[in-house]
């Protein structure tokens, strides 16, 4: 069977607003915005992989609460292993996200959440976050 990655993004909320972070690269990605996260490792669990990627991009501990939104395909190179985003909204435990591997971060609101330039495999998960974000 031809295994399947899993890439796995968080939607870090606190106080009415979610954290979107700015890709650096690759270089058909870099200026594009995301939920921070990446890929899972092998044997590793979903949440695992969530707190592991926003300690390496961001500095912090989060708290993986809730999945949101559908597995979402992500475009791959031909012949590549079928990659799926899947997205848990999270809170921040310890730190204050600092962007140690994007060009920068923005705390967004519900009105101010569609203002940058998403990743189009981000786009889906935009309307549950903005739910959530307005207390839904
Ligand atoms: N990706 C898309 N949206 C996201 C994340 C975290 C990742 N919210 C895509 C970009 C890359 C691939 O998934 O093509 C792997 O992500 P990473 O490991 O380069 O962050
Ligand atoms: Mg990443």
């Amino acid at each position: 069977m031809i295994p399947t990655q899993i890439v796995v993004g968080a939607a870090i909320v606190r106080g009415g607003s979610v954290l979107a972070a700015q890709r650096a690269s690759p270089a058909h990605l870099r200026g594009r915005w995301e939920l921070p996260g990446g890929k899972v490792d092998p044997g590793e669990t979903d949440e695992a992989a969530l707190v592991r990627e926003c300690h390496e991009e961001l500095g912090v501990r989060i708290r993986p609460i809730e999945r949101v939104g559908p597995d979402v395909l992500l475009p791959v190179r031909p012949n590549a292993p079928r990659a799926l985003l899947r997205v848990w909204t999270a809170e921040l435990t310890t730190g204050e996200p600092e962007a140690l591997e994007h060009l920068e971060l923005r705390w967004l609101t519900a009105d101010t959440l569609s203002t940058v330039d998403w990743l189009p495999a981000d786009l889906p998960f935009l309307d549950h976050i903005r739910s959530r974000l307005s207390g839904g």
